[in-house]
Formats: C-alpha cells, sequence, structure tokens
C-alpha cells in the first residue's frame, strides 16, 4: 500500500535545443541534443508502456532545464503544489506547468523567501520525505505539508537535511515500497529506519535515481550490477525497463525529474 494512488497520467516537457546551457555541477562534457532526444524518446515510450497517459509540453528554448519538469510541482491525489524554485533560470518553468494542472486544485508557496525543487520530495510508503538542501528549504517544506495535508490531513511530511548530491533524490529513492536505494555520496542528518536500506558502491551512485511505476521499474542502464541485483530482488525481469540516461546526467538530471506522474 503506497501513499500515492496508483499513477494514471504523466506530465513532460520535451527537451529544448538549449538544454546545453542549463545548470550542472558535472564535468561530463555537454550533452548532445540528437543523443538525447532519442534518449527522451525512449522514456516517453517507457512510461506509455507503463500504462501512463502522458501529455508533453513543447520545448521552451528560454528554459534549457525546463524538460527537468518534476522540479516544478509535487501532485498528491487531486492536489497540485506549485513550486518556487530557487534558482532564476528556473523560475519561469512553473508559469506553463501550472496552466497545464489547472484541472487539478493547486497551491502555491506564498513567500519569496520559500523555496522548493520537486526533485527534494520523495513519497515513500509511510511518509512524505523532503531533503533540505541547496534547492529546499525549511519554509518551503512548511508549504508544501500544508498543501499536502489537504489532500489527506493524517499525511507525515518530515524535512530531510542532506548534502553530497543536487536533490535528496539524486542520492535515494524508493525501489519498492518500504525499500530504500541510496548512494554513498549522499548524507542524511533523519532516521532512515523505518524502511530497509541498501547503499550502493560508489561506483554506482548515479543508479540510486530510480524511479517506481504501479508494479514496474525505470532503472538506469549502465555497469550497475549491484543495484540491478536489488532490482530483481523486488520485481520481476520484465517489469524492469533499463534506460540510457547519459545526455540528461551531464545535466545532473535522472528518471525521476523528467516527468511529473499522478
Ligand atoms: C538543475 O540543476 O536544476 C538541472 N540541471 C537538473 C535538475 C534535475 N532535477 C531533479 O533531479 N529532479
Amino acid at each position: 500500500m503506497s501513499l500515492l494512488p496508483p499513477f494514471i497520467r504523466a506530465l513532460v516537457r520535451r527537451p529544448s535545443y538549449t538544454m546545453a546551457e542549463g545548470l550542472t555541477t558535472q564535468s561530463l562534457g555537454a550533452p548532445d541534443f540528437d543523443k538525447a532526444l532519442e534518449q527522451y524518446g525512449i522514456y516517453l515510450d517507457t512510461l506509455r508502456t507503463c500504462g501512463l497517459h502522458v501529455t508533453a509540453l513543447p520545448p521552451d528554448e528560454r528554459y534549457p532545464d525546463g524538460h527537468f519538469i518534476e522540479d516544478n510541482a509535487v501532485i498528491f491525489g487531486d492536489v497540485a503544489f506549485i513550486c518556487n524554485l530557487k534558482e532564476p533560470s528556473r523560475a519561469g518553468e512553473i508559469v506553463e506547468v501550472n496552466r497545464n494542472l489547472a484541472h487539478l486544485q493547486r497551491f502555491y508557496v506564498q513567500s519569496e523567501a520559500a523555496y522548493i525543487d520537486g526533485g527534494d520530495v520523495l513519497f515513500t510508503r509511510d511518509k512524505v520525505l523532503v531533503g533540505v538542501g541547496n534547492r529546499t528549504n525549511s519554509a518551503g517544506v512548511s508549504y508544501l505539508r500544508a498543501a499536502l495535508q489537504k489532500h489527506n490531513a493524517e499525511i507525515q511530511v518530515d524535512a530531510v537535511p542532506f548534502s553530497g548530491v543536487l536533490h535528496l533524490k539524486t542520492g535515494m529513492t524508493e525501489l519498492a515500497p518500504g525499500v530504500l536505494v541510496r548512494s554513498s555520496h549522499i548524507e542524511i542528518d533523519y532516521d532512515l529506519s523505518f524502511a530497509e536500506v541498501y547503499t550502493l558502491p560508489e561506483e554506482e551512485a548515479y543508479a540510486a535515481n530510480c524511479l517506481p511505476i504501479n508494479e514496474y521499474l525505470l532503472i538506469t542502464k549502465g555497469d550497475y550490477p549491484v543495484l540491478k541485483r536489488l532490482a530483481e530482488k523486488f520485481y520481476s525481469p520484465d517489469r524492469i525497463f533499463e534506460l540510457e540516461m547519459s545526455e540528461f546526467e551531464k545535466m545532473d538530471g535522472g528518471l525521476t525529474c523528467l516527468s511529473l506522474r499522478y
């Protein structure tokens, strides 16, 4: 039993040819746009194979990071919380996303000093963990908590101070209900003993960003044997999809950031 209802839809935004101008902390070189589009196309096909109805917003060259749409909002049932992105180059991304979520009950951050990126918000089986780090502060967490409690008054939303990676979900995701997988790069100041936790070896850090979609699991294709074995422990092989993510990794992105599932 998950806190989240089963996913039916995904909202995505296609990458723009300006994507190489986006923010990054990596030194992996510039992404190849054609290759990125190919990887992106397979990602969308996989969402559809998982049964999701995909709405794709057109690329917007003003926003080189705009395809990392997960950072724009947090959706829980009929509630859509529209984020306030700290990075000035990304702040305007939410306008189009907000318009496309008008069928949901929308909530907004009410203070310019409160920041939050959706990539910091991890729904687990038991509670919602919100990373407080580079892009999200405690004030942002308070606004999110108030919005999510409109949908479920009992929901527990906890601030999780972390460092070492860009977003909380860069370094830790929920592979299966109650099962967390984390990279050795993330330092977390929070008691995770409520869950079964697996720490990946150093060389598999990037693979900690997994994307469960209903009864399926998306993982990064590559030399990640420990992660793959873990995936196979909880999912049958025909429900695991391995996707190439190299061009998005160059810009600090991963599987979760390319879509909003709801
Ligand atoms: C950024 O720095 O904002 C983008 N280049 C990467 C955002 C990745 N988003 C995510 O992990 N949720």
